[in-house]
C-alpha cells in the first residue's frame, strides 16, 4: 500500500540526557507504587510525542490510570475492549486515511496511533483482532506492556506468565508444587512470523529506556504495523518490594529469562545479548511469586532459558543447577 499522506520521522535517541524533556503521560495515576507498565506508558508516551492517539484496551493501563474519571494523557486517549484493541485502532487508522483522501480532516501529518494493550489484551483475548490488523496492514503501532499477568483482575494467569509462578489461577498446592505448569507463548514471535504487512517487530525492557524508546520510533516511523513487547515488571504481581523494579528487569535480561532483539524482514537481530548469562535462580530468589520452586523447577526453567537463548543465537548458557 504506497503511501498518500504526510509522515513524520521520529530521530533516535543517542542517550538518555538526549530524551525529549516534555511528558505526554503525567503525575497523577492509581497505578502501584513502582508499577513497571506505568513507566513504560511514560517512555513510550515520550518517544511517541504530541502527535499521538493511545488505545486502551481493559487492563491496568486503563483501569489503574483512568480512575476514577480521570486520566494521565496530555494526548488524545480512547478505551477499547481487552478483546479488541487491535480492531478499534483499524478504524482509527482507516478514518484517518479517509477523511484526509477526501479532504475532510485538516491535519497535515499522519497521527501515531499506538494500542497499549496488557498480554492479556496482545497475546490471548485481544490476539485475533490485532492478527487481523496486522494482516491488514494497517499503520498502527502495537505495543504489549508484558506484566507477565492479568493482573487488574488480581494476578491470573496469562500465556506469558512464566513456568512455575503462583498466580491466583495457578496456585502451588500438593497436586501442583510448581504452580504453573506451562512454558510461556511467544508472542512476538507469533506476531514475527506469518504477517507479510507486519514491518516492525522489537522487544524492549523498561531497564532499557533508551533502546525502548528508539524501538518505539522505529516502529512508528513505518508506513505500516509495526509491534512492541515490552518486559513490563510488576511488583505487586510477582511480589517484591516496588523500588526494585529495574533490578528485576535488568536480571530477566542477564538471566536470559527475556531477550532483546528486532526482527525486520524475518531476521533477528540481537540488541542486547549478555555475553554471560547468571543462572535464572537468581532472577528467582528475588521474586514471591516464585517463592514455592523446588530445585528440579528450578533446573527446567534453566533448561527451558538455554534452550530459548540459543535458537535465538545467544550462546552464553548457564549448566543447570543439581
Ligand atoms: C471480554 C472481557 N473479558 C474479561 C474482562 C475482565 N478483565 C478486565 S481487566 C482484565 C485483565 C487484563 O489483563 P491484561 O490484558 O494482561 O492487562 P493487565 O491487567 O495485566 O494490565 C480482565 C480479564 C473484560 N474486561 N472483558
Ligand atoms: S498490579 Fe502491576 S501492572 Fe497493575 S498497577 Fe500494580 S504494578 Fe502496575
Amino acid at each position: 500500500m504506497s503511501i498518500d499522506y504526510k509522515k513524520q520521522e521520529l530521530p533516535m535517541i543517542k542517550n538518555l540526557a538526549e530524551a525529549p524533556d516534555e511528558e505526554f503521560y503525567l503525575p497523577g495515576h492509581r497505578t502501584c507504587a513502582g508499577c513497571g507498565p506505568a513507566l513504560t506508558y511514560r517512555l513510550v508516551a515520550k518517544a511517541a510525542g504530541k502527535n499521538t492517539i493511545f488505545l486502551g484496551p481493559t487492563g491496568c493501563m486503563y483501569v489503574a490510570n483512568t480512575s476514577y474519571s480521570c486520566g494521565p494523557w496530555a494526548v488524545p486517549w480512547i478505551h477499547a475492549q481487552i478483546t479488541n484493541g487491535g480492531a478499534v485502532a483499524s478504524g482509527i487508522e482507516a478514518a484517518y486515511k479517509a477523511r484526509i483522501r477526501k479532504g475532510t480532516c485538516d491535519i497535515d501529518v499522519f497521527p501515531n496511533i499506538i494500542v497499549m494493550a496488557g498480554d492479556g489484551g496482545a497475546v490471548d483475548i485481544g490476539l485475533q483482532a490485532i492478527s487481523a490488523a496486522f494482516y491488514r496492514g494497517h499503520d498502527i503501532l502495537v505495543v504489549c506492556y508484558d506484566n507477565e499477568s492479568y493482573a487488574n483482575t488480581g494476578i491470573q494467569t496469562s500465556p506469558s506468565t512464566p513456568y512455575g509462578a503462583w498466580t491466583s489461577f495457578t496456585p502451588a498446592g500438593p497436586v501442583v508444587p510448581e504452580g504453573k505448569k506451562l512454558f510461556p507463548k511467544d508472542g512476538p514471535a507469533l506476531f514475527a512470523y506469518g504477517h507479510p504487512e507486519l514491518r516492525y517487530v522489537a522487544t524492549a525492557s523498561i531497564a532499557y529506556p533508551v533502546d525502548l524508546m528508539n524501538k518505539i520510533r522505529k516502529g512508528l516511523n513505518q508506513d505500516g504495523p509495526a509491534y512492541v513487547h515490552i518486559h513490563a515488571i510488576c511488583p505487586k504481581g510477582w511480589v517484591f518490594p516496588c523500588n526494585k523494579i529495574i533490578e528485576v528487569g535488568k536480571l530477566a535480561v542477564q538471566t536470559g529469562m527475556y531477550q532483546l532483539y528486532e526482527i525486520i524482514d524475518g531476521q533477528r537481530i540481537l540488541t542486547h545479548a549478555p555475553k554471560k548469562l547468571k543462572p535464572v535462580e537468581e532472577y528467582v530468589k528475588l521474586q514471591g511469586r516464585f517463592a514455592h520452586l523446588q530445585p528440579e523447577h528450578i533446573k527446567k526453567l534453566q533448561e527451558f532459558v538455554n534452550a530459548k537463548v540459543k535458537a535465538i543465537g545467544i550462546e552464553a548458557t548457564v549448566p543447570p543447577a543439581n
